[in-house]
C-alpha cells in the first residue's frame, strides 16, 4: 500500500487503520512551545522558567504544583492563532521556549534563591524577557535582584489581594519580599503600583502607589490602566501577578485567599491596557493546584501569562484595532 493510500480519509472505519499518529511530548511547554535546555544560548526572545518553591507561604502550602499546572491548563487557550480580541499571530512577534523548572536543594531556600538568581542572570545577559511561573511570591525578590542589576531600580507592577510589604523578622516569607525590595533599592516606589489590595498594610506614608480593589472596582478597566500608566511612566517595569489578586470564585487554587477580589475579565482586561509601558520582566505566582477545581485557578493563570505576552508583543496600534 503506498503512503497516500495510507493517509487517505477515506478509509473505511472498519478497516484496521495503519498510518503513523503524531506523537505529542510527555514535557509540556507553556502554550505548547518548545523545550529547551539552553535558554541563553536559544533563538527566543522571551523564556519561560518553573519555579517549584512553596517554603514561604503562610498559609496553605503547595504552591510547587503551580508551574506544570500552568502549562498543562495552557494547552486549552494554546490552539488560537490571534487571541482574541488581539488582531495579531503571537507567534508572529515572539519566539517562546519553556527551559522547565529551577533545580534545588529540597528544603533548602538559599539554594533556590541561588539557582534562581544564576538562571535569571544567564537568560537576561542573552538580551531575552524572563516569564516565571511560581511558586510562592517570594521567589520574585532574587528574580528582581537581577533585573536591578542589569536595568537599575525598577518599577514594580504589582497585582496582588497583599501589598507584600510587612515588617517582619526573616526573609524568607512570602508577606515581605516588596519591603525588602525597596530595602536593597531593587524598585523606585515612586514609580511602583500596587492594584487590588484589600487587606491591611502600612497606611501612612506608605511609599508605593495602591490602587485597592474598591478604587479598581469604582473605576473602569482603562482608567485603571491609565493610572497604573501614569504612575510607571516609561520606566523600566516589572509585571508580577500574585493570582489571589483575583476573587477565590476565580481562583480557589491558592494558599492565602481573600473574598471580594477582581473578576478574570476584568484583571485581563487591565492588563491588556499597559501596551505602552516598558515591561521588561514577569512573573505569574501563588498558584496552588491542590485547592483548585476544574483547572479554574490554573487556566486564569496560564491566560493571564498569555495577555502579558501579548501586551509585550503588541503595539498601541494594535491596541486600537481590538476596537474595531
Ligand atoms: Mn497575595
Amino acid at each position: 500500500m503506498s503512503s497516500s493510500e495510507e493517509s487517505s480519509s477515506e478509509e473505511s472505519s472498519s478497516e484496521r487503520p495503519t498510518a503513523q499518529p503524531r506523537m505529542r511530548a510527555v514535557f509540556q511547554g507553556f502554550l505548547e512551545c518548545p523545550a529547551v535546555e539552553d535558554p541563553a544560548s536559544s533563538e527566543a526572545d522571551v523564556v519561560v522558567i518553573g519555579v517549584p518553591y512553596d517554603l514561604a507561604t503562610t498559609g496553605r502550602a503547595g504552591a510547587r504544583d503551580g508551574p506544570n499546572a500552568i502549562r498543562a491548563a495552557s494547552s486549552h487557550i494554546s490552539w488560537e492563532n490571534r487571541r482574541w480580541p488581539w488582531r495579531f499571530a503571537l507567534r508572529d512577534r515572539i519566539k517562546l521556549v519553556d527551559a522547565g523548572d529551577i533545580e534545588f536543594q529540597v528544603g533548602e531556600t538559599r539554594s533556590m534563591v541561588s539557582a534562581l538568581q544564576v538562571q535569571v542572570r544567564s537568560v537576561l545577559s542573552s538580551g531575552k524577557t524572563l516569564l516565571t511561573f511560581g511558586g510562592d511570591h517570594y521567589i520574585s525578590l532574587p528574580i528582581l535582584r537581577e533585573h536591578a542589576e542589569k536595568f537599575g531600580p525598577i518599577s514594580l507592577i504589582h497585582f496582588d489581594a497583599h501589598t507584600d510589604t510587612e515588617d517582619l523578622e526573616g526573609e524568607f516569607d512570602h508577606g515581605s519580599m516588596f519591603l525588602h525590595a525597596q530595602r536593597e533599592g531593587l524598585i523606585d516606589p515612586a514609580r511602583s503600583v500596587q492594584v487590588g489590595i484589600r487587606t491591611e498594610y502600612a497606611y501612612e506614608d506608605y511609599p508605593l502607589t495602591v490602587l485597592d480593589t474598591t478604587w479598581v472596582h469604582n473605576h473602569s478597566a482603562s482608567e485603571t490602566a491609565a493610572k497604573i500608566v501614569q504612575v510607571v511612566g516609561d520606566s523600566p517595569a516589572y509585571l508580577t501577578f500574585d493570582i489571589d489578586c483575583l476573587d477565590p470564585a476565580f481562583a480557589p487554587g491558592t494558599g492565602t485567599p481573600d473574598p471580594g477580589g477582581l473578576s478574570t475579565q476584568l484583571a485581563l482586561e487591565i492588563v491588556r491596557g499597559l501596551v505602552v509601558c516598558n515591561i521588561v520582566g514577569m512573573d505569574v505566582v501563588e498558584v496552588a493546584p491542590a485547592y483548585d477545581h476544574a483547572e479554574i485557578t490554573a487556566l486564569a493563570a496560564a491566560s493571564i501569562a498569555a495577555e502579558f505576552l501579548c501586551v509585550v508583543a503588541a503595539t498601541e496600534n494594535d491596541l486600537d484595532a481590538t476596537l474595531s
